[in-house]
């Protein structure tokens, strides 16, 4: 009998994934994306000059569309194309990037949108805070928008609720060059969670459908190190408002203060705070480094897997075998 491949392992249903999708998302033309079982994967693509960890490496269009598509190839589910850094001022970082205009921000996007709409079915996401934006990348053949500032630009969300789409609702306090002056919780998972409950309820009021959206803690946004950590140990503290939880741990600064690491050797740290969001009800990761979390994500499904079916064999053994 030859061994299973990792391939095999990813394909099998395992238990977790057995069970019906707890969230389905409708995407434009009666696509659908289903949350819930194996978490998804999001590969970031920044088509930004000044991102922390790639600025500049896809600017060029075709290098961005190249980019995607290998992401798409290592196993990616999602797409998330930003054309605005939201590089905090800071020590980490020495000047928080710089804001870009609607102009310009849609000038680096278009020709991306263009050519990758056609070239593959995955769902596509585009990170931007602006109205104006988002509503061009949605005629463009966007399928979902990704808002950082929680529907700040309420010509954002009457985009979205125009459009019917997704929305992606993140926690951030400030912009990105006050963001670490804001960073002062008593209690960040419960201020976080009313925050994101604040966020839901102002979605709702824009009318936008509350069962097409995902929130997302802002690892990394107005938080300080310890403070990450905290959230993503109390994730399921965030679950218990009822809608899938996107995280974006990738590169970030507190991996960086937790291993001495620069952004670009952050993959081991990335990789552990992903599997252990995941462990706790992530649904979607928002990563860079989208082979190695399929790979990791598929070990983990094939640990859960082992698990579940031994529990189920031997209730009495599992908890007490060696
Ligand atoms: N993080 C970044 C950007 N967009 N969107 C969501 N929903 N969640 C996140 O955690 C998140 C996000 C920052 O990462 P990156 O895109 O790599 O950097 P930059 O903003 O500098 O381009």
């Amino acid at each position: 009998m030859t061994a299973p491949t990792l391939e095999d392992t990813v394909r099998r249903e395992s238990p977790r994934r057995r069970t019906p999708p707890l969230w389905t998302l409708r995407l434009p033309g009666g696509r659908e994306l289903a949350l819930g079982g194996r978490p998804r994967v999001m590969g970031i693509v920044n088509v930004t000059p000044d991102s922390f960890s790639d600025g500049g490496l896809w600017l060029d269009p075709g290098r961005a569309v190249e980019h995607a598509l290998a992401l798409a190839g290592e196993g990616a589910d999602l797409l998330d194309l930003g054309a605005e850094s939201t590089r905090p001022a800071g020590a980490a970082y020495g000047a928080g990037a710089e804001p870009v205009s609607a102009e310009e921000e849609w000038r680096r996007l278009a020709p991306i949108l263009d050519r990758l709409r056609p070239a593959t079915r995955l769902p596509i996401s585009v990170d931007t805070k602006k109205g104006a934006v988002a509503r061009r990348a949605l005629a463009a053949g966007a399928d979902l928008v990704n808002d950082v500032s929680a529907l700040a630009d309420p010509a954002l969300a009457a985009a979205v609720a125009e459009a019917g789409c997704p929305v992606v609702l993140m926690h951030s306090r400030g912009e990105t060059a006050t963001m670490r002056e804001h960073a002062r919780y008593d209690d960040v998972a419960g201020e976080v969670r009313a925050e994101l409950a604040a966020a839901l309820a102002r979605a709702e009021a824009a009318g936008i459908d509350r069962g097409q959206t995902v929130l997302d803690p802002g690892i990394g946004f107005a938080k300080a190190g310890r403070q990450n950590l905290e959230l993503l140990a109390r994730l399921p503290e965030l679950a218990a408002l009822g809608r899938p939880l996107l995280v974006g741990a990738s590169r970030k600064s507190f991996l960086g203060e937790l291993t001495g690491r620069p952004p670009a050797e952050r993959l081991a740290g990335s990789l552990a705070a992903a599997l252990y969001a995941a462990a706790r009800g992530g649904a979607i990761l928002r990563v860079h480094d989208v082979a190695d979390t399929v790979g990791a994500l598929a070990v983990w499904a094939g640990l859960e897997e082992a698990g579940a079916a031994r529990a189920a064999a031997e209730p009495a053994a599992a908890g007490g075998a060696r």
